[in-house]
């Protein structure tokens, strides 16, 4: 049996084998993407983002916990691409995992930093591929903070969840990294704390404020540590799911996620192959002497490793 045979077939130690293929980002990898590829597609991916300390580890562990209730399956990506692991992380994922850990419904994974953003992106993509061939029913995936990278992240998941917490300036922090565009469903999170009902007062006028359009995001106040909430916050992950299958903005967020997954990868590998050709033909390293000293701009350097890519190596442009 291939490896994704295993895997279709819930071994779970392959699984967690083929992860750690994917993550290192080689040939065999990508091998294994091919061929896990065509057997995904069933998952729901929910993405779940906000400031570093907001709950989302605690808000995960108790949506698992729901979602297991309910009898679905369960599968956990924890993205930290800033570092291997924070202090609150790494505190959620211990309390997270020994709640979890001896359920066979339930296999979580963390991803820590591996080169660039964009190939930390590219392996959570593979990872929530192989976790939906495994055949979980709902794939989370964290992320540490609220930038960009996030931002990169959340095109993976079908829906997504932003948390703002009362009390630490998160309305600023959201509203500035371009979240508040991309939540479908927002949790008022730490509701047992002061201020929560002004908060999710506030960010209810802001959505207004974005003017009318088919789907408005829900606001639901939660107490992840006392799962207080975590009922309706699921109601209304799966609420934005279905409208999204009957709207038509399921196959929308598809095909914009397409979009990206070939590009970041078309990208990643006509830079590569520019700069291997450029290395091979002794170029690079003159071009980079030359415009180290300023005789020649950089765009005409990289102009020319671009021209390199039409040589005749592979018989025609890459
Ligand atoms: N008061 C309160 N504390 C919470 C709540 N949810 C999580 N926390 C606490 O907030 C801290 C950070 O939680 P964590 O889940 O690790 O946050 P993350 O960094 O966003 O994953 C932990 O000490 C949690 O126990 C909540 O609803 N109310
Ligand atoms: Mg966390």
């Amino acid at each position: 049996m291939s490896l994704i045979d295993e895997i279709r077939h819930g071994n779970r130690r392959v699984l967690a084998r083929a992860i750690s293929i994917v993550e290192e980002g080689g040939e065999e990898g990508r091998q294994l993407i091919k061929e896990a590829f065509p057997h995904s597609g069933h998952a729901f991916v929910v993405g779940v983002t906000g400031a570093p300390g907001a709950g989302k580890s605690t808000l995960v562990g108790a949506l698992t916990g729901h979602c297991r209730g309910q009898g679905l399956t369960v599968g956990v990506v924890a993205v930290d691409p800033t570092s291997p692991f924070t202090g609150g992380a790494l505190l959620g994922d211990r309390l997270r995992m020994q709640e979890h850990a001896l359920d066979a419904g339930v296999f979580i994974r963390s991803l820590a930093t591996r080169g660039s953003l964009g190939g930390l992106s590219r392996a959570t993509g593979d990872v929530v591929c192989l976790l939906d061939v495994a055949g979980f029913d709902v794939i989370f995936v964290e992320t540490v903070g609220a930038g960009q990278a996030e931002v990169d992240i959340m095109r993976y998941a079908h829906t997504t969840l932003v948390l703002v917490t009362p009390g630490m300036g998160d309305e600023v922090q959201v509203f500035k990294a371009g979240i508040m565009e991309i939540g479908d469903v927002f949790a008022v999170n730490k509701a047992d704390q002061e201020g929560a009902d002004r908060l999710a007062r506030e960010l209810e006028a802001m959505l207004d404020l974005a003017g009318p359009r088919a789907w408005r995001p829900p606001v639901v106040l939660t107490v992840a540590r006392e799962g207080t909430g975590v009922a309706e916050l699921w109601q209304a992950l799966v609420g934005h799911r279905d409208f999204a299958r009957r709207s038509g903005l399921w196959e929308e967020k598809l095909r914009a996620r397409a979009e990206a997954e070939v590009r970041g990868i078309l990208t990643a590998r006509l830079l590569d192959e520019a700069w291997r050709r450029g290395g091979e033909r002794g170029l690079l390293p003159r071009l980079l002497e030359e415009v180290a000293g300023r005789r020649v701009d950089p765009y005409t350097a990289a102009a020319m490793l671009a021209d390199g890519l039409r040589g005749a190596d592979h018989g025609g442009p890459v």
